[in-house]
C-alpha cells in the first residue's frame, strides 16, 4: 500500500528490514546495550557486519524511547537508527516511550539528510506490545510528523509477515 501525504510518500511492505536496498536508513528494533540479539536487531546486525557491533559500543546503553544513529556498514543503506522500544507491562508509559521511538527517529533522519527511512514494527516481538495498539501509535506518531519533515521523502513500514502487515494496512486505510 501507498499514500501520499503533504508530499511525503507513506508506504507498506511484508519483508526483511535487512533487504531494504533503495532506503537511505533502516530503523533498528534495539535492545539497551545495542547488541545483536533476535528478530530485526539479530538480521540488522548479522546483514551489517561486526564493525556495527563496534560502532554502537560508545553510544550505550539507551533508553526505553531513545534513539542513536550510526552508519549501516554492510547493509545496502547508509545509516541505521537504533530504538529502543518498551518492554511491554514494564518500561512505563509505554505508548509514550513507543511513541518517542518514532518520533526520535524521524528527528534523527532529519537532522542527517536522510530522505528514505523503514520502520519496523518495534516492540511487537520480544517485547510483547500487542500488535494492534503498537500499529495505531505508529502510524498516529508519524502521520503527525509529516507536515513538519523537511527532508524525508517516503518512510516505508516494513512488515515480517502477511498478518502484521494487514493489521497495518487495515489502520492506515481507517486512519489516513
Ligand atoms: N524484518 C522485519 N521485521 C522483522 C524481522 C525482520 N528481519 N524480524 C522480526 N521482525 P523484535 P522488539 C518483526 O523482537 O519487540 C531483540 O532480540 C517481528 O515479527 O525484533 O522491539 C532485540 O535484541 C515483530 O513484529 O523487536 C531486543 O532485545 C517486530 O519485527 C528485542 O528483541 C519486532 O520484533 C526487541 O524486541
Amino acid at each position: 500500500m501507498k499514500k501520499q501525504i503533504s508530499g511525503v510518500t507513506l508506504e507498506t511492505v511484508q519483508g526483511d528490514i535487512a533487504s531494504q536496498e533503495d532506503i537511505d536508513a533502516v530503523v533498528n528494533a534495539a535492545n539497551a546495550r545495542l547488541m545483536p540479539g533476535g528478530g530485526v536487531a539479530g538480521a540488522i546486525h548479522r546483514a551489517a557486519g561486526r564493525g556495527l557491533a563496534e560502532e554502537c559500543k560508545p553510544l550505550v546503553p539507551i533508553k526505553p524511547g531513545d534513539a542513536v544513529i550510526t552508519g549501516a556498514h554492510n547493509l545496502p543503506n547508509s545509516h541505521v537508527i537504533h530504538c529502543l522500544g518498551p518492554v511491554y507491562g514494564v518500561d512505563k508509559p509505554e505508548d509514550k516511550l513507543l511513541r518517542n521511538c518514532y518520533k526520535k527517529a524521524l528527528d534523527l533522519a532529519e537532522d542527517n539528510n536522510i530522505e528514505s527511512i523503514a520502520f519496523p514494527a518495534i516492540s511487537t516481538g520480544a517485547f510483547g506490545y500487542p500488535l494492534k495498539e503498537a500499529t495505531e501509535i505508529a502510524v498516529d506518531t508519524v502521520a503527525a510528523e509529516i507536515p513538519a519533515l523537511k527532508k524525508v521523502k517516503l518512510i516505508r513500514f516494513v512488515l515480517f509477515g502477511k498478518k502484521e502487515l494487514d493489521v497495518y494496512e487495515e489502520i492506515i486505510s481507517k486512519k489516513l
